[in-house]
């Protein structure tokens, strides 16, 4: 498949943040992975809503309420075009991944699982794809089964297969990792999940930038994303669910909109979404993340990926050259991010060094702690790209680790 190559300097002029100055040298900010940074067709949606837009959503016959629920209802379409669900009201707003999943957990689970039911999560997996499991498992005396990896940091499917059977009620496994960058192949993991009747949750929370999405061809029930690793707005993300299951789930918060009628007597809840969404929601989140996303399409996802691709096969070519230097993830289809270790140093010294010289990595065990123990590593360093990123700014961050390592050996 051919892709428009991208104008990466065009791109970058449409983002403020990343034209100041850190430490005396020009940011390179390769924290992505954690937080992406946004263009000025996010950051005007926001300042334009509160100057044009803002009052309270469904609740008002006036001029400003209906033009703010038209924008908050449009971008549930638009997050609905963008994930292409087959309904609209297959889209909850959430403030994120760790809130879709503790919704699905809290929801969900509490209904449906029984006890000896047993969940399948992986070794990749976040602590959000974690705890939220291990507190619906320890109420309802449930069992977790973890999918080990190979020494490529790839998720052995083998080993997956084996662990399905008719008690496994739910799969929930990263689309990418955020650790390693590993792309899971989450179309086949899906139906080897409903195979024995298990439902499928994919957390997207790192594939939602680099990776065009479709929830229909995936075929998962439930997919998890956060809007501020998608050029969006932190604080907002959706839970994409299938219609029937999200119908048979309970609400979880109780409120405001998330209401038909309350007596003392008792309360009938509202119908998809709203039951989901209790209170006055984040609504110039909603428009952001919606011009996010917009601004993501416009651009073409294929096309970014591309841009993407090749700095991290640059970025994994050059540190591969460091001496002592060792990559933690080595999976044949990755994403965005390389992650490492060097001998003798600890990843801290590496970030901080690095930051000295204006460039932005994240250091630690990024919510994976188990991924590091399994690894017998404390943390790892962890360049993240998106795309407006650089050349420059890779051989920046070669230079930059190369001589923090000469500092510190
Ligand atoms: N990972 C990172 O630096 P929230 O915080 O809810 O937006 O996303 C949580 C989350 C869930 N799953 C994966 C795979 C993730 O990567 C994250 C967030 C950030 O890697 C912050 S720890």
């Amino acid at each position: 498949m051919t892709t428009t190559k991208l104008d990466i300097q065009a791109i970058r002029d449409q983002f403020p943040i990343l034209s100041q100055k850190v430490n005396g040298y020009p940011l390179v900010y390769l924290d992505n992975a954690a937080s992406n940074q946004k263009p000025k067709a996010v950051i005007d949606a926001i300042s334009n809503y509160y100057e044009t837009t803002h009052s309270n959503v469904h609740r008002g016959v006036h001029y400003l309420s209906q033009r703010a629920t038209e924008a908050f209802e449009h971008g549930r379409e638009t997050m609905a075009k963008f994930v292409n669900a087959r309904h609209v009201n297959e889209i909850v707003f959430t403030s994120g991944t760790t809130d879709s999943i503790n919704l699905v957990a809290q929801t969900w689970a509490r209904k449906f699982l029984k006890e000896g039911d047993e969940i399948i999560l992986s070794h990749l997996e976040h602590h959000s794809n974690i705890v939220p499991w291990q507190m619906a498992c320890e109420e309802k005396g449930a069992i977790i089964k973890v999918i080990p990896i190979n020494e490529k940091g790839e998720l052995d499917q083998e080993a997956y297969r084996a662990l399905l059977s008719a008690k496994t009620k739910l799969v929930a496994v990263n689309h990418v990792s955020n650790a390693l960058g590993t792309v899971n192949p989450i179309k086949q993991m899906a139906a080897d999940a409903h195979a024995v009747g298990a439902v499928f949750l994919a957390d997207g929370a790192q594939a939602t930038a680099h990776v065009a999405l479709d929830v229909q061809d995936l075929d998962c029930d439930f997919y998890t994303i956060s809007g501020h690793k998608m050029y969006g707005p932190t604080g907002i993300g959706i839970l994409y669910g299938k219609l029937d299951l999200l119908n048979a789930m309970p609400p979880w918060r109780g409120g405001g909109e998330m209401i038909k009628s309350v007596s003392f007597e008792g309360t009938t809840y509202n119908e998809l979404p709203h039951k989901f969404e209790a209170g006055t929601p984040h609504i110039e989140g909603v428009i952001a993340l919606a011009a996010a996303a917009q601004w993501m399409m416009d651009l073409g996802i294929e096309a970014m990926a591309a841009h993407e691709d090749h700095l991290l096969h640059l970025a994994t070519e050059g540190l591969k050259t460091i001496d002592g230097l060792k990559l933690i993830g080595t999976a044949d289809n990755k994403a965005s991010v390389v992650s490492f270790v060097v001998e003798g140093v600890h990843p801290f010294d590496i970030g901080s060094l690095l930051d000295q010289m204006g460039i932005a990595v994240r250091t630690g065990h990024h919510c994976t702690e188990p991924l590091m123990n399994l690894l017998c590593i404390p943390g790892t360093v962890r360049a993240s790209f998106s795309v407006y990123n650089t050349e420059e700014e890779v051989e920046k961050l070669i230079a930059g680790v190369k001589k923090a390592c000469s500092m510190l050996l």
